[in-house]
Order: C-alpha cells, then structure tokens, then sequence
C-alpha cells in the first residue's frame, strides 16, 4: 500500500497504531486536531477537524486506504459528537466518494449495543441497543457505511471495538478486552483482504468470556490470539467486585448506560 490515512492519530489508539502500522504502507499519513508530534521520513501530518469538508477531501486525496480513529470517544455534548461523529464521517464518505474510494477501516464501538445485559450473548443480526448519544453516533455511523456501500461499493470494515488498551482495568473488560497485537492483526487483514464488502466485527480478543460471535467474519482470516483471563488474578488482587446490580456488572455497555445527556452550557 502505498499511503494509509490514520485519523484519531493523536488518541489512545491513534499513538498505538501509528508505531504499529510503520510499515503497513509507504507513507503514513496522520491526522488529529491535536498536535501530533515530529514527522518519521515515512510519515505526513495533516491537521484537520473532521468537521471541515473542504479540509477533508484534501486530506483523503491520494490515501490508497483509512483507519478511522478520529472522533468524540466517549459521551459528551451532543454539538461534539455532532461535528466529529456524524457531520465529520459523512464528509469522510464524500471524500473518499471523490477520491477513488480508499477502502475504510470505521472504529465503531460496542455502546452501539450498550444496553444489552451481560449475560446475553449477540451476533452482527441483533438489533442495536445504544446507550448514549455517543453510542447513537456509532449507529449512526455503522448506517452510513451501509448506504455507501450498497449505493456506490465503498467497502468499510466497520469494527465494533470492546476495549482496546494495554490491558483490561475492571471485570467487565474481562470480556471486552481486545489487545494492541490483535487490533494491528486485523487491520492487516482488512487492509490485505482481496473483497471485503461492507462486514460489522466485533473488535474483541479471544477471551474466555466474550460477549460476541465473530463467525460472520471468519472470512477474513482474523484469529485473535489474546485473551483477558490471563489478567483476572490480577485484577481480582487489585480490583473490587462491582456490586452485581450496578451498571458495570449489569450492562455490556457498563457505566456508560447511566451517562446523563450533556447540557450544552
Ligand atoms: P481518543 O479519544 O483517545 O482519540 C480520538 C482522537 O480523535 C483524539 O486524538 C481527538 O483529538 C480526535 N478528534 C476528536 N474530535 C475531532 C475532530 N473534530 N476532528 C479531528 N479529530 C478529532 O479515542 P481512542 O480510544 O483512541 O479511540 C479511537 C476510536 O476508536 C474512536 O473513534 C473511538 O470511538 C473508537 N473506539 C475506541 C475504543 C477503545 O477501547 N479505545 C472502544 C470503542 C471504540
Ligand atoms: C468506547 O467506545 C470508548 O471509546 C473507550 O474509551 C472505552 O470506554 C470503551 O468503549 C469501553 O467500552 O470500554
């Protein structure tokens, strides 16, 4: 590949991915609103709010793919999530639309089915269950990425990603931990696969507890090789238990179910 757009690249997975994807493409280019650093010789850095359409047809052009990181990650006002979220992906949709239709990697998130319980076992057919406005973003979002594809063939991996960090921080993450290693996997093979279509993956490691059946897009040949049990000792030594009514113990989406709507004052 000749240049990768990554955009978030200043976010928590953004920092992790760029030293990671070094040498998945020629060229890096790197994207945030945040300052992002020096340049690497194989890196471009362009600062763009998603929000600006003209500013995001030229970043696109000339990108042979995306990994799109960049947006609100968390509840928050809804003008936010408004301009990075939906206004900020729809002018990736025409940009990428405009400029050769670069395959897209779409980070979306597992609070699109948020208030599902813990006990309930999904797959890509089950309908969404968003937990906050962040949440309806992603659905948001998941939806667009459809309609591009069915209307013009712009593929999208759309990743429905649990918890991608070093390693889980609460017993909920037990279960929707995904690693560094496993992430970097698939984008590989997202970004190698010869057709890819338009598939919803669930962003998670092979952890013994996981919500989320994967076999919708067992043909890309992403087999994820962590698994979170591997830190339960420690985080039983460290950790204590949620009480087994509260939202973090009840909900897929834990506490992010019981995040008010942002006032905008
Ligand atoms: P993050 O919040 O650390 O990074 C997001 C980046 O997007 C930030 O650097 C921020 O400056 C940038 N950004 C925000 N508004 C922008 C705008 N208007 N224009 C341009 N850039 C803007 O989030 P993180 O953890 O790195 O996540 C990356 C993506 O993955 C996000 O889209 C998030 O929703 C999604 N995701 C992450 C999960 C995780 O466990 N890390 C779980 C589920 C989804
Ligand atoms: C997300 O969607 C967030 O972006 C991330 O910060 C984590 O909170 C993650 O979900 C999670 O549910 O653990």
């Amino acid at each position: 590949m000749r240049r990768l757009l990554i955009t978030g690249a200043g976010g928590g997975l953004g920092r992790a991915m760029r030293k990671r994807l070094a040498s998945m493409a020629e060229t890096l280019r790197l994207s945030d609103i945040v300052d992002l650093g020096e340049a690497a010789p194989n890196e471009e850095i362009v600062t763009c709010d998603l929000g600006d359409a003209e500013a995001v047809h030229r970043l696109v052009e000339g990108c042979d793919a995306i990994l799109h990181l960049g947006g609100i990650s968390v509840e928050d006002k809804f003008s936010k999530i408004l301009n990075a979220n939906l206004l900020g992906l729809y002018n990736l949709y025409e940009a990428a639309r405009a400029h050769g239709k670069p395959r897209i990697l779409f980070a979306s998130s597992n609070h699109t089915v948020g208030f599902y319980r813990q006990d309930e076992h999904l797959d890509v057919t089950d309908p969404m269950k968003p937990d906050g406005l962040y949440g309806v973003s992603k659905c948001f979002g998941e939806a667009l990425a459809r309609m591009y594809f069915e209307k013009f063939e712009q593929e999208t991996a759309i990743v429905r990603i649990g918890s991608c960090m070093e390693k889980p921080t609460n017993y909920r993450m037990l279960s929707t931990w995904m690693s560094y290693d496993d992430f970097t996997d698939l984008i590989g093979c997202v970004f190698r696969a010869p057709m890819l279509g338009c598939p919803v993956i669930w962003g998670v490691s092979d952890n013994n507890s996981r919500w989320w059946d994967n076999s919708a897009a067992s043909f890309l040949g992403w087999r994820p090789k962590d698994n979170a049990e591997r830190f339960r000792a420690e985080l039983e030594a460290t950790v204590p238990r949620p009480d087994p009514d509260a939202p973090i113990a009840k909900y897929q989406g834990g506490q992010f179910t019981q995040d008010p709507i942002f006032s905008e004052n």
